[in-house]
C-alpha cells in the first residue's frame, strides 16, 4: 500500500517536466522495479536519513526505503468539473489521490504558451479551487472531498518571486532546472551552483499527508522502512507489512530507532533493556523498529 499525490495544475504549468524530472530519480525497490508504472504514475522513494542510520548500525544486505506515488493529472481547465476538456475524467483521478500537488505557473517565457493570457498565480489558484470546489457540489458522498484534500503548492519560478501561495505547504522550484539537472554531474551541479529541490518537495508531500514511519529489520537481512496513517496500532502495522501479519498478530517488540542506533544492536538494545514488548493495543510511534511476532 502507498500513498499518492496527484499533480495539478492550468496547463503549461510544467506539471509533466515536474512528473519525468521526479520519476528519472533511480529506484532500486525489490517490488517496484521501475519508476513509472503507467504513463501517468510513477514511483518515488521517500528520503530518510533514519533509515540510512539503521541500515548504518544494522548492516543488512537490503535496505529498502518507503515510496510514494505521484500522478500527472493532466487536462484540468476552467469549466472541468462540466466535463470540459478531458477535465471531468482527471477530476475523478484527483478523487482517488491523497494530497494535491499543485504546480503554479510563475515563470515567464514566451515560447511556452501561456493559456489564460497572463502570468498570475492568484488566479491561477483560484480557477483550481473553483474547479474542485464545484465538482464537489455535485458529488452526493460528503466525504472525500476534493476540496477537503491536503495541497501543497509547488511556484514554478524562473526568478524570485514575491507571491506567497495559500496555506502552510509551499515551495518555489525551477522545474526547467530540475529537468536539465539530471543531464550534469555532480561536479557540473557543484560549478552551477544548482542544487536539486526535489528531495524537500517529496518530504512536504509525506509531510502534508500525516503519516509516520517505522522501520523492520527481519533478523538483520533487510532493513526497510514503512508507512501508515497516525494513530494506528501495532497489528495496523502488521498488515502493512503483509496482509497476514494484521491477523495472526500475537505481539510485537519495539525500540525507538534512536535507542537501537545509540546502543549498536539489536542485542545490545535487549541488554540495555530497551526493547518493549507490546500487545495488540500498542499505538505505533513515528520512528518505531518493530519485530512482529505471529
Ligand atoms: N522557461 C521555462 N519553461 C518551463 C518551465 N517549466 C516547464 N517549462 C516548459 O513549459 C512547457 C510546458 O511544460 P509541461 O511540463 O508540459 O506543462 P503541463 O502542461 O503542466 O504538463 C514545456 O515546454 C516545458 O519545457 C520553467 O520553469 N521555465
Ligand atoms: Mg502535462
Amino acid at each position: 500500500m502507498s500513498f499518492s499525490i496527484g499533480i495539478v495544475g492550468l496547463p503549461n504549468a510544467g506539471k509533466s517536466t515536474l512528473f519525468k524530472a521526479l520519476t528519472k530519480k533511480p529506484v532500486d525497490i525489490g517490488p517496484y522495479p521501475f519508476t513509472t508504472i503507467h504513463p501517468n504514475v510513477g514511483i518515488v522513494q521517500v528520503p530518510d536519513e533514519r533509515l540510512e542510520k539503521i541500515a548504518e548500525t544494522i548492516k543488512p544486505e537490503k535496505v529498502t526505503p518507503t515510496i510514494i506515488e505521484f500522478i500527472d493529472i493532466a487536462g484540468l481547465v476552467k469549466g472541468s468539473h462540466k466535463g470540459e476538456g478531458l477535465g471531468n475524467q482527471f477530476l475523478a483521478q484527483i478523487r482517488n489521490c491523497d494530497a494535491i500537488l499543485e504546480v503554479v505557473r510563475v515563470f515567464e517565457d514566451p515560447r511556452v504558451k501561456n493559456t489564460t493570457g497572463k502570468i498570475d498565480p492568484a488566479s491561477d489558484i483560484e480557477t483550481i479551487k473553483i474547479e474542485l470546489e464545484l465538482k464537489d457540489m455535485e458529488s452526493k458522498e460528503k466525504e472525500n472531498l476534493l476540496g477537503k484534500k491536503p495541497v501543497i503548492y509547488l511556484l514554478n519560478i524562473n526568478g524570485k518571486t514575491s507571491y506567497q501561495a495559500p496555506g502552510n505547504e509551499h515551495l518555489a522550484i525551477n522545474l526547467k532546472d530540475e529537468a536539465e539537472m539530471f543531464e550534469l554531474s555532480e561536479a557540473e551541479k557543484k560549478e552551477l551552483e544548482m542544487k536539486s529541490q526535489l528531495d524537500r518537495l517529496i518530504l512536504s508531500c509525506y509531510n502534508v499527508l500525516d503519516l509516520i514511519t517505522f522501520y523492520t529489520i527481519t533478523g538483520g537481512k533487510e532493513t526497510r522502512a514503512w508507512t501508515m496513517k497516525k494513530g494506528l496500532t501495532a497489528p495496523d502495522a502488521g498488515g502493512v507489512v503483509h496482509t497476514d501479519f494484521k491477523e495472526k498478530f500475537i505481539r510485537a517488540e519495539v525500540v525507538n530507532w534512536q535507542k537501537l542506533v545509540e546502543a549498536g544492536s539489536w542485542k545490545e538494545a535487549r541488554e540495555r533493556g530497551w526493547i518493549q514488548t507490546v500487545g495488540r493495543d500498542y499505538i505505533v510511534k513515528d520512528g518505531d523498529v518493530i519485530e512482529f511476532k505471529i
